[in-house]
């Protein structure tokens, strides 16, 4: 306790308010435990040629971040750590059991937000911050964080209109040490709402533009291990990065590494959800995510769409309460970044996911994940691509969590 009470201490002197900022301080985070197991095999015909399991271990998470807001709520600030790889946005889990120590704890946030008298909805936020724009994690990872600046509107009512929101933010993706002629930047906007129809029906509607500036200083970030895709160490993407499907890893890494990644990245996305309160226990939702990259060139050209489209029973939102979601997921290579989606996905996937999620008491939970999913176009690379993975080609993969934490 005499822990927490000091670092919020000196958040409030960190961030300058003095006694201003002491009027409301919060501290959240999460403790969490999983078990992973991972295995690729062949398809098809070729299944007699075996499996191999990439992975069979336990992992753990932690994040804590400390929130105050000024008298009002006119200023916010936050600052976080979480445990992670270097260099993986994505991921926040580390091995458990290992020979070594934990593999390393990153700063995850910082930044100071404002908000004007008389528009409370617009909030203008400098430095490092979580994006709003992550729904099933098609494009964005839920634990993918930015430095830059993002405003961002939301006005929520009663009666039809629910909810109408919108951001515009410049993002810094800059990675080891940019050059000034060819910096990497992200620009993104996007705008929804959600309205209701009668009393246990809301619709959702959402679209999105991302423009990524700067691929082929990413893709030598990601050929020099700066930036990394999911787990992989430097030189892989499930972005397309060649035209010749038969050219070995060494090349390809190479072609990274000189020319950067082969398709630009201006993804337009949609998504739409329903929700239907069947019972006040028993919230019911479909929903679907798009994402088209218009950017997509060259051998990437045809690998431009990426969707997932699922339902939903239930809503892990309070002790008591459980979800189960099952959903399809279809993302081709180049459809979105590897860097910044989910990372039980990536790109060069289509399968099938089954999640559950039951809080027990208090912010205690236990939950599964499980997928099984197959390359879209098996001469790209992907999960167990024998050019970039250990494993083999045109592979099947099936990935289960057990997970268990507690969120406070
Ligand atoms: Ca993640
Ligand atoms: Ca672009």
């Amino acid at each position: 306790m005499k822990r927490w009470s000091g670092a919020a201490a000196w958040v409030v002197v960190a961030l300058g308010g003095g006694a201003a900022w002491g009027q409301e301080v919060k501290v959240v985070g999460e403790v969490g435990l999983r078990h992973e197991v991972l295995v690729v095999g062949q398809d098809g015909e070729e299944a007699a040629l075996g499996e191999e399991v990439l992975r069979n271990r336990p992992e753990a998470t932690a994040r804590v971040a400390v929130r105050g807001e000024s008298e009002g709520g006119g200023l916010v600030g936050e600052v976080g750590l979480r445990t992670g790889p270097a260099g993986s946005p994505t991921d926040g889990w580390v091995g458990l059991a290992g020979l070594g120590a934990l593999e390393g704890v990153v700063l995850d946030r910082v930044w100071l937000g404002g908000r004007l008298e008389g528009v409370e909805e617009l909030e203008v936020r400098l430095g490092r911050t979580p994006l709003p724009w992550t729904r099933t994690g098609l494009v964005w990872d839920e634990d993918v964080t930015l430095p830059g600046a993002l405003v961002h509107y939301k006005r929520e009512g009663r009666g039809v209109w629910r909810r109408a929101e919108a951001s515009v933010a410049g993002l810094y993706l800059g990675t080891g040490s940019p050059e000034v002629e060819d910096e990497v930047v992200m620009w993104a906007g996007d705008v929804g709402a959600t309205w209701g129809l009668g009393r246990s029906v809301e619709v959702s509607a959402e679209v999105g533009y991302f423009d990524l500036v700067g691929r082929r200083k990413l893709g030598q970030a990601i050929a020099g291990d700066q930036v990394r895709v999911g787990r992989r160490k430097g030189g892989f993407t499930t972005n397309t990065t060649d035209t010749d499907a038969a050219t070995p890893k060494a090349e390809l890494t190479q072609r990274l590494a000189y020319d950067g990644l082969g398709s630009d990245f201006n993804v337009l996305t949609g998504y739409a959800s329903v929700r239907w309160e069947a019972a006040r226990w028993l919230p019911l939702r479909g929903f679907g995510h798009v994402a088209w990259n218009a950017g997509a060139k060259g051998a990437g050209e045809e690998q431009a769409l990426g969707w997932v489209a699922g339902v939903q029973a239930g809503e892990a939102v309070k002790p008591g309460r459980g979800e189960v979601r099952v959903q399809w997921v279809h993302i081709a290579a180049d459809a979105t970044l590897a860097v910044y989606n989910k990372d039980a996905w990536l790109t060069n996937l289509a399968g099938w996911e089954v999640d559950a999620r039951f809080v027990a008491w208090g912010g205690l939970y236990v939950g599964f994940e499980g997928i099984v999913s197959w390359q879209v176009a098996p001469e790209l690379r992907g999960f167990g691509d024998d050019r970039g993975e250990p494993g083999f080609s045109d592979p099947t993969a099936v990935r289960a969590r057990a997970v268990t934490g507690w969120k406070f």
